[in-house]
């Protein structure tokens, strides 16, 4: 049988096991010899497992064991004995010892030390900073949050798609595009897979999501910005408006957040995070009416332009006290600040507006949408707006004059969202291995 077939984890050892010989493996958290005794905490995904080693019952194990460095990984072959002293209520007595690898020391991060590193010298050691549990548990509340997410796309029968990260045109504006070389041209790497989701809505997969790294040369160094995120991307066709597309998002969130509360209980709980789940609809607050709350509130932001991270913030705060709601849809956004976004459809009755939406959770934005411009012509004149070349958008444009039904969707930012979900201060905490202007390694 493979060894990890017989390794229990700890969390696997029950009262049952009391007497008999088990197998455990893991990381030496402590050992604490006192002279002819010693106890090794050993660590592993669930907890710690004591291992007790006695000198004068092997007396060549027990110089080993305390000859070994912290974070030594070693399989433990043993007898369980209930014990009232170990955390877990039980101990192993060990009969056999490997040492599967040695740790050196002085080590660069300490996985139990009291004080706390500073971020970037967890982020330089981020295996070792995951050895913590509550690291990890910030990894295993987004992989549920995903899940809550694929399950109301799964059941609203979007399908799950990859499009290409390297592309000949960006579509968010050429001042966040990262260039490459790609054999003999040039290329980017993808921003969103805006043209593409699209694209497809000429297909007949008219409903398709996409959840994958997207790429933002971002000039500021800020706590929620990263030059590498997670995208889910969603694109629907057949809808009316707007509107359509707001309610997919707010069954996602609703989806996810309601996944957290079961299958993330533990891990919530370890953070000492008590997650609300508010009940949709959420609130829709016109970005007019945004601007004069913001006013009242002695917060002066000129009609058509943007909110900016601290009118974000303010908002969150005032729609918390006017509605008590964690999580707003900011909606019709002014077409002068949707402009640059040369696929944003506008209100045929007032041009100067836009069905486009943000929603926002605690003061941060964490979705952008709308309906999209599917009328060729439209959507031409759009782009000589906005100065685009319209050749290197050639397949993206060709896909509107053979029936392209009305469409819309949206972009969500997994990493914003889970950094409001848990109130975590930087967004790098929700990143495994973050990129950002000065971070490329490792
Ligand atoms: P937008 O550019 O607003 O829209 O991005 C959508 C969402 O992606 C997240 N996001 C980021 N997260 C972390 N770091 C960044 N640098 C970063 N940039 C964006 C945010 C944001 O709300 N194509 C459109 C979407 C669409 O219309 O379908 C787009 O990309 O949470």
């Amino acid at each position: 049988m493979p060894v990890w077939q017989h390794i229990l984890y700890s969390a696997e050892i029950t009262a049952e096991h009391y007497g008999r010989t088990v197998s455990v493996g893991g990381w030496v958290q402590d050992i604490r010899n006192l002279g002819g005794i010693s106890f090794v905490q050993l660590r592993d995904r669930d907890g710690v497992v004591q291992v007790t080693a006695v000198k004068k019952r092997n007396p060549e194990l027990f110089a080993e064991i305390n000859s070994l460095q912290r974070e030594s990984v070693l399989l433990v072959r043993g007898t369980v004995k209930e014990s009232k002293e170990a955390r877990a209520g039980f101990e192993v007595l060990p009969e056999d010892v490997r040492v599967l690898s040695a740790a050196e020391s002085p080590q660069p991060l300490g996985v139990v030390d009291k004080v706390g590193a500073d971020l970037d010298t967890r982020l330089n050691n981020r295996f070792m900073d995951l050895r913590k549990a509550d690291i990890r548990a910030v990894f295993r509340i987004r992989a549920a949050a995903l899940q809550g997410v694929r399950d109301y796309l799964l059941s609203e029968s979007f399908i799950e798609v990859s499009t290409p990260k390297i592309v000949a045109a960006g579509a968010e504006g050429g001042a966040t595009l990262f260039p490459i070389k790609y054999f003999d041209k040039s290329a980017y790497l993808a921003q969103s897979p805006q043209l593409y989701k699209q694209n497809l809505m000429a297909s007949g997969l008219d409903r398709v999501y996409e959840i994958a790294p997207a790429y933002r040369a971002e000039a500021s160094d800020t706590v929620r910005h990263i030059a590498e995120f997670t995208s889910l991307d969603v694109e629907l066709a057949f809808i009316e408006s707007s509107e359509d597309v707001m309610a997919v998002a707010e069954g996602i969130v609703d989806s996810s957040l309601r996944h957290l509360l079961t299958a993330a209980k533990a891990d919530l709980d370890l953070l000492g995070v008590d997650l609300s789940v508010p009940e949709p609809p959420y609130p829709r607050i016109r970005y007019d009416d945004a601007i004069d709350l913001l006013a009242s509130d002695g917060m002066k932001i000129a009609h058509g332009d943007d909110l900016g991270t601290e009118g974000e913030k303010r908002l969150g705060d005032i729609v918390m006290e006017k509605h008590g709601a964690l999580l707003y849809f900011i909606t019709e956004f002014p077409t002068s600040l949707k402009r640059g976004t040369f696929y944003a459809k506008r209100y045929d009755e007032d041009p100067e507006r836009t069905g486009y939406f943000d929603l926002d959770y605690k003061g941060q934005e964490i979705v952008s949408g709308g309906q999209r411009e599917h009328r060729y012509d439209v959507l031409v004149e759009q782009m000589r707006e906005n100065g685009l070349d319209l050749e290197a958008f050639d397949f993206y444009l060709k896909a509107f004059r053979y029936g392209m039904p009305p469409h819309g969707g949206f972009g969500f930012g997994i990493e914003r969202y889970v950094q409001k979900i848990l109130d975590l201060p930087n967004i790098r905490e929700t990143v495994l291995y973050p990129r950002d202007r000065v971070r490329l390694v490792p």
